[in-house]
């Protein structure tokens, strides 16, 4: 056979098998066989020594242009493999957004935290701060800047979990309010704040008690503060966490840090006022205690009681809590049971 024969046979069976090749490493290895170093095309060139010098040119032209067709037919398959290979790639990962998505649990705010986002929106509302302070407290804070003095037999009616002589976890948010209070400069305004938080009793849990619970304590001091002011605004706090039909009533009572003190009724959210078990047939409910801030705890922050006066309340969002929306034990919010959480999830 001679040369341009074997070309054209190379040609035809190369191009052949290029078409027939059924992955990547069958075309590379047809690349090698083909145009490697030890293919045909290679031989042939090779073999150009034993021709006729006139026959070279043509035949050298002649497996050039065959070394290129075979190259770009391979070059070809390989395109068209690596199209397919990412086709195939593209539809085993696609995605399909029509399948539902994975179920994700959200969660709520906690019941306690909602009643005192309630309370803390009425106040900042009417323009007092909301005021934060360290549950570690020193006793001067807690206790002694309250007007109860060591001997103070009130101290008997909180027992306190102390960590040294001095130091105690606070039983009531009264301190932030003695501290805020201290630091107030009065020629700058009137203090309006209030003061929500975690407060710490030495108490055997059940369902009415709790070694922690919440408290938030108002607290405002200007000149010409009087009781009315005081009646004002806690009726708008009962009529926020109960209703905009609320009532409230005052009784007086005894608190070492105020005076005059008292302790303030709402009219039942359940009857109205009518009688029913949730207010024991009476109408009212007492949700808080309040008082005008005795003179001595004014002293005590530096404040002269002879200029200025004010008003302090202080009330329990568990109690709150408890009230609105039927609880019957005080422990459930600190058991973080979701099933009992996230019955009081908000809709929307
Ligand atoms: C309650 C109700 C109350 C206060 C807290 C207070 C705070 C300052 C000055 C005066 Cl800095 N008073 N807080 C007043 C009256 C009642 O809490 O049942 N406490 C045992």
């Amino acid at each position: 056979m001679d040369l341009q024969a074997k070309l054209a046979e190379l040609k035809h069976n190369g191009l052949k098998e290029i078409k027939a090749a059924e992955g990547m490493d069958a075309v590379k290895k047809i690349k090698v066989s083909l145009l490697g170093k030890k293919g045909p095309i290679t031989n042939v060139l090779r073999g150009m020594k034993d021709l006729a010098p006139e026959e070279r040119p043509q035949v050298g032209k002649m497996a050039n242009i065959l070394r290129d067709e075979l190259t770009k037919a391979i070059d070809a398959k390989t395109k068209e493999l690596e199209a397919a290979l990412l086709q195939q790639k593209l539809a085993s990962e696609a995605i399909d957004v029509t399948l539902p998505g994975t179920q994700v649990t959200e969660g709520n705010p906690h019941i306690i935290t909602q009643v005192i986002t309630q309370i803390e929106e009425l106040f900042l509302g009417m323009g007092f701060q909301v005021v934060d302070g360290p549950e570690i407290e020193e006793d001067h804070y807690n206790f002694e800047m309250l007007n109860l003095p060591k001997d103070h037999p009130a101290r008997d009616m909180q027992d306190t979990f102390y960590i040294t002589p001095n130091i105690l976890m606070r039983t009531q948010t009264s301190p932030v309010q003695a501290r805020t209070m201290e630091k107030h400069d009065f020629t700058k305004g009137p203090l309006k704040m209030i003061s929500p938080g975690k407060v710490y009793r030495r108490d055997n849990d059940d369902a009415t008690h709790s070694h922690q619970f919440h408290q938030v304590e108002g607290l405002v001091i200007d000149k010409h503060i009087t009781m009315a002011d005081l009646k004002g605004t806690l009726a708008l706090v009962a009529q926020t966490v109960f209703g905009a039909e609320r009532k409230i009533r005052l009784r007086p009572s005894y608190f070492p840090f105020t005076e005059p003190s008292c302790e303030v009724d709402v009219s039942c959210f359940k009857c109205g006022g009518a009688g029913c078990a949730v207010c024991k047939q009476t109408g009212w409910i007492e949700v808080l205690g309040a008082g005008m801030v005795h003179p001595n705890v004014l002293k005590m922050a530096g404040v002269d009681p002879e200029v200025y006066g004010g008003f302090a309340f202080g009330l329990g969002p568990d109690r709150f809590a408890m009230l609105k929306y039927g609880v019957d034990d005080i422990r459930q919010f600190y058991l973080n049971d979701v099933r009992f959480l996230k019955q009081f999830a908000q809709k929307g």
